[in-house]
């Protein structure tokens, strides 16, 4: 990936804030911000400072090799450091008479003091920098997110086909996730939900050994992860013949769905997308059992901004990746969530998750 552009967002906030600097650390942004390919652990052993006239890559000896030969190209120079990290920051800092030092919100307490004590300027809390220019994705990475959103099609199709009463909630996960691992995700970005009847109240249950009743709704959540970029896609379909309960429940959800669907476009507030999602449960007397945001944004992770909840400050932009996936959960019965992955564009959005959504019967 070209880490240019993304060092051009940056410098341009450096401006627009009045600050020095601006120390990168979660590794994630790391990651992105020097276009970095790799995989890197999720322990903090890399870091980047940012100023208008240089960009640094601090890491140590595992990733030196990988950095060198991926972020030297868009204008990063790499230090490889043996001893601690925050020392050297500090030192380099101190030697080029930086006043105001960004880092991000995100960072860890003891660096953030450490930081604090030892740099002679002042340390600023910056807030999502790195999220917000990670939110807006570029053609490369839309083509990535979409085959991850491909392969989830697939692996879905491949776990509804399981289903039936009798099998335990585990059993179809973890056939799941060898269908995902076979057919080339790099690994998951989360591990499958499937949770049958009460279990599905939980948005977020864990599989369990459970057997799926006869009529039971049953909720599949996965996603898959190409490129580094993940997916995010959740269906609900019927162990068995569905009553008329779970058919209405479904329907509402559907037409939530598509109502949220319809709302999603460049400059449309996310809140405002919520709204009409929760408008049309509401009016079904379904307001409390949807408990959770209309979506989120997917990226790098499967949970990035924008947030797409009734407390969401973003407004929609062309680019921005985001899941609709309103749901009902009613405590001791279960659920039903339907969710797509959709890219935002002017004029409304275009679905990158193709799995059908007609009720599916087992
Ligand atoms: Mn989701």
């Amino acid at each position: 990936m070209n880490g240019a552009p993304r060092l051009a967002a940056l410098r341009g906030r450096l401006a627009e804030e009045k600050v020095d600097a601006f120390l990168v650390t979660d590794p994630v942004n790391v990651a992105y911000v020097t276009g970095f390919d790799g995989v890197f652990d999720s322990e903090p052993a890399s870091a980047c400072l940012v100023t208008p006239g240089a960009a640094t890559v601090y890491t140590d000896f595992r990733y030196a090799e990988a950095l060198k030969a991926q972020a030297s190209s868009s204008g990063w120079s790499v230090v490889v450091v043996a001893g601690p990290l925050n020392v050297r920051v500090c030192e380099d800092v101190a030697a080029a008479g930086l006043g105001v030092l960004g880092v991000e919100s995100s960072v860890p307490y003891g660096r953030f003091k450490y930081l604090s004590e030892h740099l002679e300027g002042r340390v600023l809390a910056a807030d999502e920098w790195v999220e917000r220019v990670r939110s807006v994705k570029t053609a490369d990475e839309l083509e990535r997110i979409a085959a991850a959103a491909e392969l989830a099609d697939e692996a879905m199709a491949h776990g509804i086909a399981l289903v039936a009463p009798g099998r335990t909630e585990r059993e179809v996960a973890i056939e799941i996730e060898v269908h995902l691992l076979r057919a080339g995700s790099e690994g998951v970005p989360f591990p499958p939900i499937v949770a049958a009847g009460p279990n599905a109240a939980r948005p977020h249950a864990r599989p369990s050994d459970r057997r799926m009743g006869r009529g039971e709704p049953v909720i599949i959540d996965l996603g898959a992860r190409v490129g580094g970029y993940c997916s995010d896609l959740t269906r609900t379909v019927v162990a068995g013949t569905a009553d008329g309960r779970v058919r209405e429940l479904y329907a509402a959800t559907l037409a939530a769905q598509e109502a949220g669907l319809a709302a999603v476009r460049a400059g449309v507030a996310a809140k405002d997308a919520d709204a009409v999602a929760r408008e049309v449960l509401g009016a079904r007397g379904l307001a409390e059992a949807f408990g959770h945001g209309l979506g989120h944004g997917v990226g790098l992770e499967v949970h990035e901004l924008p947030s797409m909840g009734a407390r969401s400050r973003e407004v929609l932009a062309a680019g921005m990746v985001v899941t609709v996936e309103p749901g009902v959960y009613l405590p001791a019965w279960g659920g039903v969530r339907i969710e797509d992955l959709v890219a935002v564009e002017e004029g409304g959005c275009r679905l990158l998750s193709r799995a059908p959504k007609e009720l599916a019967e087992t």
